[in-house]
């Protein structure tokens, strides 16, 4: 009976070990969601990360000063039952990117949603600092997915009501790595121009030389490879959905029968299960000119995904199905 006890306890021990390895990661999401939907369907994958116990959503915070911004995040964080996350977006006049195809005007006319308007969310710089300060050193993963502009101003901050320390000093203590989908790096060409860096270019020069943790980049070239989001519109067990309204009026407006491009998602993706099996991953170092296009240079400063031969169906059907996942 005793030795059946102690068999017992190894066995706890040794189920608890696995578990402990996949506490949550804890994320920042940077956005600029309403200009494009790829951002809708990569807040559903960190959304779904975050059921499966992978990801812990710190905060949301928009890089964009479009007057929808703010309720649509407060939408689809509703939606997956996280009302309360924390939103943060730029009080800068620009960038301000609308929304096309009118379905982010469209999915807050019609779900719940707590923050209600851009007014009521607070300043993106005091946000990354109050959250920051009070997470483990080096234990935060920051995902961005749109302009650089929260986090060029986060760099250059001062001491405030949360922290003594500078935006540079309070990064680098605090931030475990950043996942960008950004900059284009067409294979055998030294150039290329991507819209998250030149819409602030600015701002991404900024933190292209100064951030210091280590910077993943997915670029242009792997998200125009992954189609998604036709079979979400087509799937008949998912009801009342911002997600599925967003992108059927969306590719409805767009009038895409081929699905939207996933750039958004793979950050997300990467950031959250590591960019194996579907990446190479190239270290490359890149200048950003004054027209916001980047040039490759020499150097090991960031870590280049490149879409591997053969895994591109396999991974497409992956986020598609991820982009399916409904609230607990
Ligand atoms: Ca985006």
């Amino acid at each position: 009976m005793l030795i059946r006890s102690f068999l017992f306890s190894c066995l706890l021990f040794l189920t608890a070990i696995p578990m402990q390895a996949q506490s949550p990661l804890p994320v920042i999401l940077d956005t600029d969601i309403a200009g494009d939907y790829d951002d809708v369907g990569a807040m559903t994958l960190l959304h779904a990360f975050a059921d499966k116990g992978e990801a812990k959503i710190l905060a949301v915070i928009s890089c964009n000063a479009f007057e929808t911004t703010v309720p649509t995040i407060s939408v689809l964080n509703t939606y997956f039952k996280r009302p309360d996350i924390p939103i943060g977006i730029t009080h800068k006049a620009k960038p301000d990117m609308d929304c096309p195809q009118q379905w982010a005007q469209a999915i807050i006319a019609k779900y719940p949603h707590r923050v209600r308007s851009n007014k009521e969310a607070e300043e993106a710089v005091s946000l990354y600092r109050r959250i920051l300060v009070a997470q483990p050193d080096h234990a935060v993963t920051i995902i961005t997915i749109g302009f650089f502009t929260n986090l060029a101003d986060l760099l250059q901050s001062g001491p405030d009501q949360y922290s003594p320390l500078s935006g540079r000093a309070l990064v680098q203590q605090k931030v475990k790595a950043l996942v960008a989908m950004a900059t284009s790096v067409p294979p055998g060409k030294e150039k290329g121009r991507e819209y998250n860096v030149y819409v602030d270019t600015e701002a991404a020069r900024a933190v292209f030389e100064q951030w210091e943790t280590p910077i993943t980049l997915s670029p242009l070239e792997v998200g125009e490879q992954l189609h998604t989001g036709i079979p979400l519109t087509k799937d008949a067990a998912i009801t009342d959905s911002p997600v599925k309204d967003a992108f059927s009026i969306a590719l409805e407006k767009d009038k895409n029968t081929q699905g939207r491009m996933s750039w958004d998602q793979t950050a997300v993706l990467v950031a959250i299960k590591t960019p194996q099996p579907w990446f190479n991953e190239r270290k490359i170092n890149l200048r950003i000119e004054a027209d916001g296009s980047n040039t490759l240079i020499p150097g090991e400063r960031f870590t280049l995904l490149e879409l591997k031969e053969g895994e591109k169906l396999k991974l497409q059907e992956y986020i598609e199905s991820l982009m399916h996942h409904q609230p607990k």
